[in-house]
């Protein structure tokens, strides 16, 4: 079943007038309609205050009797944007399991009755763009924001403050208490990323849209994918049908591959869009080219096509950067991704280039930069791209441990931190662990979370860091169920650092609250690795 569930607008509209439900003793609860063949659920007992990750900026709770959400509960959204209806329809689905059918969601209602749950675009700009400040009273819920992104990630807020169990398909029709609070929040960074490698392994577009889902949870508005290595092509590129129709079939260890066509690359991104999160696509370049160049014999300077790869060694394949007739595959490549990819950034790799001068390099990043531009987007590439001549608009992705990137902040690029050592998702957790790498090292939650993306780099302080990405690199993962035991936890820790003011953090109680994310993470079938590092709530 798809997950979250949205309520049907029609059975919505359908919703009749039922008592109120409330779990606490200070009132006196007439039972919810039930159907016949539901078993009775027992009354929610409120738990000490939600665990939250990634830390908000204020949590001050309240003392007053909880929210008691029922099937009478309406949601009014004070706002014509479709966005902002989304929203709603998003958290109605999660209350679903509230009764035989959801609440409703009206937008611009005319009249709020007591007991709703209001969204609205009330906040002042000033807070930012991804700002929210969430308020819930026996009375009410209020949510204010002054975007839709910001109602989003205060729904996310909301969420992890619901029983863990809605988050599980077959939840029971149960009554829901929320704990009164009061809460105030925005992001540290505006980039708050992961990356999927989609070329050492493939995944579908439904891996895709749960990996998106677990993004969402975390308030992280970015995934990268990299969507081309030596050992696959993973995207139609209309112009350059052997792309895929060669170069997609393979994979590490020999498996068959496969790509998206552009329409799937589409549902992505709109799948991406309605979560607040941009996908950023990367075509790495000039090196880790192998599918294409095994595809067209044309971009290699021989003349002559490689066979398919499908081992994992890095740095041996080079496009032919002298020959014309590259410009011109990148230029179609470019144009043909940007067309289908509303967000403003082209990723174009850039890294573990062996076969060039430092001097050929840097011309062939800047003529990129220029191809980048004309198609409309801003480029980024990995940490090596600071050898060229960067405009202030490219961004640069550091990732090797100890590389010096002051000059380039000096000069005015702002960076994405995303340190092997800290950030790499594929990089084991203990020398236990069977599956990932470890040439960065091993990295249990502890070192993912501690540490600060404004003091890592000298020179590089907080007004250079556009934000902070957690890679992951799959050449030892096949499945999506290895995907998700390699990020969670870590994934979590990561969207903290990008997310929570660094003074307000540490690892004592972060461990506390991430233990309380087990319960909802089992309940949403997540295959995340129990570190011993933490606490886990059963
Ligand atoms: C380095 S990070 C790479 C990738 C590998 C990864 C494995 C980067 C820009 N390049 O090609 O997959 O290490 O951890």
């Amino acid at each position: 079943m798809p997950w979250p569930r949205f309520v049907p607008r029609l059975a919505a509209a359908l919703v009749v007038a039922a008592s109120l439900t409330s779990c606490t003793a200070s009132s006196k609860p007439k039972p919810a309609p039930r159907p016949p063949s539901q078993e009775p659920t027992p009354a929610p007992t409120p738990a000490p205050f939600p665990a939250l990750v990634p830390l908000p900026v204020s949590v001050r709770p309240g003392d007053g009797a909880p929210f008691a959400v029922s099937p009478a509960t309406a949601i009014f959204v004070q706002s014509p944007d479709p966005r902002a209806m989304f929203v709603a329809e998003f958290l109605a689905g999660l209350l679903t399991t509230v009764g035989p059918v959801g609440p409703s969601v009206t937008q611009m209602g005319a009249s709020i009755p007591e007991g709703s749950v209001v969204l609205s675009l009330d906040l002042d700009p000033a807070a930012g763009e991804e700002a929210y400040d969430l308020s819930v009273a026996s009375t009410g819920v209020s949510l204010k924001a002054s975007s839709p992104a910001g109602l989003f990630y205060g729904v996310q807020t909301l969420r992890q403050i619901l029983p863990p169990i809605l988050e599980h398909d077959a939840a029971r029709p149960r009554p829901i208490a929320i704990p009164p609070v009061r809460i105030t929040d925005r992001p540290r960074f505006a980039w708050r990323g992961a990356m999927l490698d989609v070329a050492r392994h493939f995944f579908g577009v439904e891996d895709v849209k749960r990996y998106l889902d677990l993004l969402a949870l975390h308030k992280m508005n970015r995934l990268h994918l990299h969507l081309s290595d030596d050992q696959g092509w993973r995207i139609e590129i209309k112009s350059w049908p052997n792309l895929t129709a060669m170069g997609a079939r393979s994979e590490v260890g020999g498996t068959v591959g496969g790509f998206y066509t552009q329409e799937q690359y589409k549902e992505i991104v709109a799948y991406a869009r309605e979560r607040f999160i941009d996908i950023v696509p990367e075509i790495d370049m000039p090196g880790h080219t192998n599918a294409a160049l095994s595809s067209y014999p044309e971009l290699n300077c021989d003349g002559v096509a490689p066979p398919p790869y499908t081992d994992i060694k890095v740095g041996f394949s080079c496009l032919c950067v002298s020959d014309e007739r590259t410009y011109g595959f990148i230029d179609d490549v470019v144009r043909e991704i940007s067309a289908l990819t509303p967000g403003p950034f082209f990723h174009a790799g850039g890294d573990e280039v062996k076969k060039l001068t430092d001097a050929d390099y840097a011309q062939f990043i800047n003529r990129v930069q220029d191809i980048v531009e004309r198609h409309g987007k801003r480029l980024i590439g990995w940490d090596e791209v600071a050898l060229a001549a960067l405009h202030p608009a490219s961004v640069i992705q550091h990732w090797r441990p100890g590389t010096a990137l002051g000059a380039a902040a000096a000069k005015g690029s702002k960076l994405i931190m995303s340190p092997a050592n800290r950030a790499y998702l594929d990089m084991q957790y203990d020398p236990a662990s069977f599956l990932g790498l470890f040439w960065a090292g091993r990295i249990e939650v502890r070192d993912a979370y501690s540490w600060d993306p404004a003091t890592l780099m000298e020179g590089v302080g907080e007004g250079s860091v556009l934000g902070v990405e957690a890679p992951l690199w799959t050449e030892t993962l096949a499945t999506i169920r290895e995907v998700e035991s390699m990020a969670f936890p870590r994934l979590a820790a990561i969207a903290e650092v990008a997310w929570s003011p660094q003074a307000a953090r540490g690892w004592d109680d972060f461990k506390i609250r991430l233990g309380g994310q087990g319960p909802r993470w089992q309940a949403m079938g997540v295959n995340f690795y129990r570190s011993p590092q933490v606490p886990w709530r059963p």
